[in-house]
């Protein structure tokens, strides 16, 4: 799967796409990501990216003419087609569901807003503007990071162990049951001074069925006492589901 990004902060993508499982997964030729600087598509001698808006008001605008152009030079390098993602807070919610119709694209392009936002004429050429959250970032940079590291990793043959992508909490809708690793017994300061804290023994236990049942159990009340929103919808299988049904049962006691 090929990445174009478009931004007028390249340096900001250097580092977070060399590290870890996407970095990987680029030497190994899995994932082909290219920033673009946008200043690289201005006509100009002075390579403007910005303006004032029309009408007035604060702030700086970006130019449609560059994104345009980067937008053309990228359908020209890669082919159709070609999916154009605007990052921006009037977009809609960045979800796994988006992310995983994404990951089956072949071609994603994502152009990074900035400043009070885009010249609005931009968006014609865009097929869908996305946010990732509601909360006021400074530009659309670190939001296409997260995107392309959400659809990244369900690109076949990017994340090592295609189980824990299959697993994944809110694939199937159920947070992350706790883990532990060693030492089984810790000593950790508290407020009463020095405690020791052990790993639970039905997981020192060896028995398999037992510590499935626990770590479901432990992930269905999780999921019920920090984000019961996730349980409309979620995908349970029969134990889980009964399981469920025992605690909201007790709940009403
Ligand atoms: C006129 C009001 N503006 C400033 C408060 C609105 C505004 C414009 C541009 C607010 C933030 C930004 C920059 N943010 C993004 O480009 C952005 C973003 C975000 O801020 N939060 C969550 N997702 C995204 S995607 C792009």
């Amino acid at each position: 799967m090929t990445f174009d990004i478009v931004t007028i902060f390249p340096a900001m993508f250097e580092q977070p796409l060399a590290a870890g499982v996407i970095g990987r997964a680029i030497e190994r030729g899995v994932l082909d990501v290219k920033i673009r600087d946008l200043r690289d598509f201005t006509a100009d001698r002075h390579r403007v990216v910005d303006d004032v808006p029309f009408g007035g008001g604060p702030g700086m605008v970006l130019k449609a003419d560059p994104m345009f152009r980067a937008i053309d030079a990228i359908e020209a390098d890669r082919g159709q087609p070609l999916t154009v993602v605007l990052t921006s807070p009037q977009g809609a919610r960045l979800t796994q569901e988006t992310a995983q119709r994404l990951s089956r694209l072949a071609h994603v392009a994502i152009l990074c807003g900035r400043y009070e936002g885009v010249d609005e004429r931009v968006r014609e050429r865009v097929s869908e503007e996305l946010s990732i959250g509601d909360y006021v970032l400074t530009g659309g940079e670190l939001p296409a990071m997260v995107i392309l590291e959400a659809v990244a990793r369900l690109v076949p043959g990017v994340v090592g162990d295609e189980q824990s992508v299959a697993a994944d909490s809110f694939s199937r809708g159920l947070l992350d049951f706790p883990q532990y690793t060693r030492p089984a017994t810790l000593t950790v300061p508290g407020p009463r001074g020095p405690a020791d804290r052990s790993v639970p023994d039905v997981l020192l236990s060896g028995n398999h069925a037992d510590i499935r049942r626990w770590r479901k159990r432990e992930a269905v009340a999780r999921t019920l006492e920090r984000r019961p929103d996730l349980l409309t919808g979620a995908d349970l299988d029969g134990e889980e589901q009964e399981i469920l049904r025992e605690m909201i049962a007790q709940r009403h006691k």
